[in-house]
């Protein structure tokens, strides 16, 4: 393939879009297996309709060593027995940095490196930063789509094996009284 050429993004009107586009990715509940922890809730809501959880639409950079990657990832408003929605998560094989940018919506971004765990508040405008060695998952934890754009380096890679393993050491639950961001320990 030929190099990638200097180029500039667009965002669409709704921030859900990139131009020019790449891959679109489209995680569906029955992809998010053995991550939630009511697996009877997780199953009955793959039963019933499989709803789309979140997309990731990348650009047209590769994930090539070098290169420097991005994606907007939209993750839908939703509960499961009570977890709110959230990515797979995953840790970089090839241990290196990523940022994320807010753009729409309410959402967390949960760290974790095996023995602590971090929760960043993530809202439009708001840059978390994710070191090297931290694995990382996206969480809504609003009524509305939670939008953000990711930038990380091609060769980072996705271990996703890694979280199911050791977990992401907390959990976002909507506390049933309050409504409130309940952050749980993992079990
Ligand atoms: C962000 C980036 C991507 C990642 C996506 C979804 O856009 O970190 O590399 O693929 O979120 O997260 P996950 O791969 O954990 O499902
Ligand atoms: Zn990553």
């Amino acid at each position: 393939t030929p190099p990638i050429q200097p180029f500039a993004i667009t965002f669409g009107a709704d921030n859900a879009t990139l131009e020019p586009q790449g891959q679109v990715l489209t995680r569906r509940m029955s992809d998010l297996e053995g991550l939630f922890a009511d697996a009877d809730a997780w199953a009955r809501a793959v039963a019933d309709g499989d709803p789309v959880v979140y997309t990731v639409v990348s650009s047209p950079v590769p994930e090539v060593p070098r290169e420097l990657p991005q994606s907007i990832t939209t993750i839908q408003p939703g509960l499961t027995a009570g977890e709110f929605w959230m990515t797979k998560g995953h840790q970089h094989p090839d241990p290196q940095g990523e940022i994320y940018l807010g753009l729409a919506g309410h959402g967390g971004l949960l760290l974790f490196d095996g023995e602590r765990a971090e929760w960043l508040d993530m809202s439009p405008g708001v840059i978390g930063y994710i070191p090297p060695g931290w694995a990382h998952r996206s969480v809504n934890v609003g009524d509305e789509p939670y939008k953000f754009l990711a930038v990380y380096p091609g060769s980072a890679g996705h271990d996703y094996g890694w979280v199911l393993e050791h977990g992401m050491g907390l959990r976002a639950r909507r506390a049933a009284d309050s409504g409130d961001l309940d952050l749980v320990p993992f079990g």
